[in-house]
């Protein structure tokens, strides 16, 4: 919940007044907002309902056509959460005692008369982009004893104040999109004292519907034959309810004008402003120019049609609210030319210019509000010296995968037209497609975004959200960044899961409903669903896979015991917004390690092999079962197709035409008592020969349990004793019968080891000649003068966030963003500058107290976040050094191979490796200096030798007592 002095800071920044605020017992409101609405009584408040007694809605009818629809939506709101519709009034007279008046300042009389008698101040919002006021007003006009007044510097600023109370008194904003039942109450009032003031940070704040075939196209094709009107006046309210405003619609089959003449007028009339994506100028979608344009969509070929194509564009919109989309690219997401053609597009800009010109012959080209998306190769061309006018908007955009290329400089902050950003929820292009679910952190919206606007990209923030659904999340965080980044510090990262949870589905489990919404994520982030396979999670080292399994099915049971938990209404929302995600997530991964066990054990001739066939088809089938409950049974049908997006069995960056069940193989067991023994971290299992058979090293602070596993490689079952040669080597079991298979968990009794290393073997015997003889060492280091993280196993992993100490340098300082990145969270220097530190003598730093039991050399491996340089005179560099060692100084981006970038996002990290020579055993400091801004760190593993392979990496050592 919000606490006071963060609300009033935030009105006090934007220049306006807060008073306010109380915490009763609240219904439901705007993510993060005070809650001004209650359903207890309130003295001196003012009451919204009681037991059937609706309060009177007031607009004026010669408000603004959107508002007035709006204040419906309030209407049938009050009636959602109160089961009593309260009338809707136009003019003063017909109002009881009390009212909702709700007008947008110029044009309602009685805002206006109400600021001219001096009953609401509104000089702090007047003449702003947006901006609302509401306020309790005693006796404000003659024959009212009390009014909570809603009055909108604009239309859509009071629109927000709309949807603001709606949302205060139980209704979600994805009360449609994500069926989320209205809070009920049948009595409500608004607390004594409420005045809120608030406007937006972000100028154009909105979602790019894209990649939309097969889910969100067929639903729309099944509910409304096509992009129609009847689909889109839902994203318009969405959005509105959203706090946003524009929109960049569907385009692969679908040309949003062109489809229903309606679209463009009802988005207008809405308050939405529309625009057409990166490679659509001029207000028209690609598929117009299939549909009417004659000759090649070729500026140096054809410029005579394309002008006439985009001045009917700008003719068509010219009565709307537009951004126009300037600039050319190839038809379909490709580059105009093979090479940059600087002279031709630059002509290109001229002649749009032109036809803006011509066509708005009644105000200035600076005011109709233009955009050059500096999408892919676009941004080429910019690097290269190519300029547009200052007014137009210049939109930088991000890799496709989360992480923005670039940021203005301080010179092109002061461009008139300012800058914005294009971002992605959802990607269809290499080095592979993400389309299916959701895999966006909060926290990695949070530290790109906070660049934006740090370096004042904040004049529209766009994001891709691909079929909208299932990105609810995702797309309400970001919207309320854009709102204002201000309201949500990255302390509140984790606040953020707990608020949606609470708006959603009521205060009983927010905990653990959020830390669902952090787990998933954090699991779909690692590695998205369509780039995982059987050999993502090592079966072999640091039990990741193991790990993994334990983690999703924790996830998945408490999905399920909360889904059961979850009031009958709910469950539906529950389901779309929680289960679902989880659920078909985790079966992903689930499906692929049961596929590595499967490939494993056949290659072992383990028995067990067709057991985990069939676990793999088990998840298979899953994922196609949730998927049928999400068209169905759990959504009352309301969504089918919206999870039909293929996911399972990539061969290349686009999906396959369906999903394609793993590869499994499946053996034919003898008849037989037939023992084999396999030995954590090897392929290879006992009799087969040549190898020699060892448990990995044990080191006194290292994994203290390692598993051998006997297994039937027939299907008789058969006896085992298991001996060790040592006392100190204790095995959980020593003897059983086997009919599939057993572990046996070897550790070591420490107390009985000196110091040294120490040698044994385990033997295990069943049936075959002589048994399996396992090799066992242990090594007990001196146990003096331990500090910080503990070497062991031929490694030291720390995460990033848990430094021992650290030096800030004129307020800059490295802190931790929470629950960011593929294993805990990450650490980057704020507040966010320009400022580089070319020598990290005197540049901020990090430390990590460590005790390493060897000497020689080490490599470190920092695995940094894939994020880019941002300024384009520089790379993204870092110093590292341990103890008085000189630093040495990485750029993250030396190499900038495309193949390397690939990789960052596939594996969501960049890794940087560096060597350093360890003089003596013992205690040593490890720093990690700021060289530049925004390089942002995960985790850090010292690697004295014995490092395995692994997807995440070893978890972090221990650390000394
Ligand atoms: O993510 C993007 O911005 C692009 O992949 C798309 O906008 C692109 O235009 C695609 O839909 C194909 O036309």
């Amino acid at each position: 919940m919000l606490n006071l002095p963060e609300n009033i800071s935030r009105s006090l920044r934007n220049g306006l007044i807060c008073t306010l605020v109380f915490f009763a017992a609240n219904v439901g409101y705007a993510l993060g907002d005070a809650s001004y609405v209650t359903r207890s009584k309130e003295s001196s408040g003012l009451q919204l309902a009681a037991h059937g007694k609706l309060i009177d809605l007031y607009v004026d009818s010669e408000d603004h056509w959107g508002l007035v629809r709006a204040v419906g939506d309030l209407q049938a709101d009050f009636e959602k959460v109160t089961g009593t519709q309260p009338k809707l009034e136009h003019s003063p007279s017909k109002l009881g005692k009390t009212a909702v008046i709700v007008g947008t300042i110029g044009k309602s009389a009685l805002i206006d008369r109400l600021v001219s008698d001096g009953k609401i101040d509104i000089s702090e919002v007047r003449g702003k982009w947006e901006a609302y006021h509401i306020e309790l007003v005693d006796q404000p006009a003659k024959g009212l004893q009390k009014a909570l007044v809603i009055a909108g510097s604009d239309m859509r600023g009071a629109i927000f104040g709309v949807y603001d109370l709606s949302e205060q008194i139980g209704v979600s904003p994805w009360h449609w999109w994500a069926d989320v039942p209205a809070t009920k109450s049948s009595t409500l009032w608004v607390k004594n004292g409420t005045r809120i003031q608030d406007a937006p940070k972000v100028q154009y704040r909105g979602i790019f519907l894209n990649d939309e075939a097969p889910a969100l196209t067929g639903w729309v094709h099944e509910n409304y034959g096509n992009y129609t009107h009847e689909f889109y006046v839902h994203v318009f309210e969405l959005l509105l309810r959203l706090k946003s405003n524009f929109l960049w619609p569907a385009m692969w089959n679908n040309a949003f004008a062109d489809d229903d003449e309606q679209n463009m007028i009802l988005a207008h009339k809405y308050g939405i402003v529309m625009s057409t994506s990166h490679h659509e100028p001029m207000m028209r979608a690609d598929k117009e120019w299939d549909r009417h344009g004659e000759g090649p969509w070729d500026y140096a070929r054809n410029p005579d049609r394309l002008d006439a194509f985009w001045k009917e564009g700008a003719e068509r919109n010219k009565p709307y609210d537009s951004i126009y989309t300037i600039g050319m690219r190839g038809q379909a997401d490709t580059p105009m030319s093979e090479t940059e053609d600087i002279g031709l597009l630059e002509k290109i800009v001229d002649a749009q210019r032109e036809i803006l010109t011509e066509v708005f012959d009644d105000r200035d080209i600076s005011e109709v509000p233009q955009v050059w998306a500096l999408y892919k190769e676009v941004q080429g061309y910019y690097e290269s010296g190519m300029r547009v006018p200052d007014d137009v908007i210049l939109l930088w955009c991000d890799d496709n995968w989360g992480n923005i290329r670039r940021l203005p400089t301080p010179e092109e902050r002061k461009r008139v037209g300012g800058a914005g950003v294009y971002y992605h929820f959802d990607y269809v292009g290499g080095p592979r497609s993400y389309r299916w679910t959701n895999v966006t952190q909060l926290a990695k919206v949070w530290e790109q975004m906070n660049l934006a606007d740090k370096y004042d990209a904040n004049k529209i923030w766009l994001t891709n959200v691909g079929d909208l659904k299932p990105q609810e999340l995702p797309i309400t965080y970001f919207l309320d960044l854009a709102w204002d980044i201000d309201d949500w510090p990255k302390e509140r990262i984790p606040e953020y899961g707990k608020l949606f949870a609470e708006s959603a589905f009521g205060p009983e489990h927010t905990e653990a409903i959020a830390e669902l919404l952090t787990a998933y994520t954090r699991h779909n982030a690692r590695r998205k669903p369509e780039l995982q396979d059987a050999t993502t999670y090592s079966l072999l080292n640091y039990r990741e896979a193991e790990r993994i399994e334990t983690e999703l099915a924790q996830m998945v049971a408490k999905a399920e015991a909360l889904y059961a938990a979850t009031p009958e209404e709910r469950k539906s929302a529950f389901f779309q917004l929680v289960y679902y995600p989880v659920k078909a997530s985790a079966a992903i991964t689930q499906m692929y390690i049961a596929q590595a066990k499967n490939h494993l054990y056949a290659a072992q001739g383990r028995s067990v092999t067709n057991e985990y066939a069939k676990l793999t088809e088990k998840y298979f089938d899953l994922n196609k079962e949730l998927e049928d409950l999400f068209h169905g049974d759990a959504t009352g049908g309301k969504w089918n197709h919206m999870m039909s997006q293929p996911r399972i069995g990539y061969t290349y960056w686009n999906n396959p035409p369906a999903d394609m069940m793993p590869a499994i193989m499946l053996n034919r067991p003898a008849a037989v008592a037939d023992m084999g023994v396999a030995v954590e971290g090897m392929t290879a299992a006992w009799p087969a020969e040549g190898n020699y058979y060892a448990l990995p090293d044990f080191h006194r602070y290292g994994q203290d349990e390692r598993l051998i596993e006997v297994f039937n490689r027939g299907t008789v079952p058969f006896d085992f004793q298991a001996t060790a040669s040592e006392n100190w080597i204790k095995l959980s079991k020593t003897s059983g019968t086997i009919k599939n298979q057993e572990q046996v968990s070897v550790s070591i009794d420490w107390k009985q080891v000196p110091e040294g290393t120490h040698r044994g073997s385990i033997l295990v015997r069943g049936t075959g000649w002589g048994g399996a003889r396992i090799a066992v060492t242990a090594h007990q280091p001196k146990s003096n003068d331990l500090k910080g993280f503990l070497e062991a196993d031929g490694y030291v992993s720390i995460d990033a966030a848990n430094y021992s100490s650290k030096r800030d340098v004129d307020g800059l300082s490295w802190e931790v963003i929470p629950n960011l990145g593929r294993t805990n969270s990450s650490i980057s220097v704020y507040p966010i500058g320009d400022r580089s530190f070319e020598n990290p003598a005197d540049a901020p730093f990090v430390e990590y107290d460590l005790t390493l039991f060897s000497s020689g050399t080490v490599s470190v491996e920092t695995l940094w976040n894939p994020t880019w340089p941002i300024a384009p005179d520089r790379g993204l560099r870092f110093a590292i050094a341990f103890d008085d060692e000189t630093p040495q100084i990485v750029d993250l981006h030396a190499d900038r191979a495309h193949s390397l970038w690939q990789e960052s996002v596939r594996t969501a990290v960049r890794p940087a490796t560096t060597s350093h020579e360890i003089e003596t055993a013992g205690h040593h400091t490890l720093r990690i200096y700021m060289v530049d801004p925004a390089t942002t760190l995960q985790k850090i593993i010292v690697n004295t030798g014995g490092l395995g392979d692994s997807y995440l990496g070893p978890e972090q050592s221990l650390l000394a007592p």
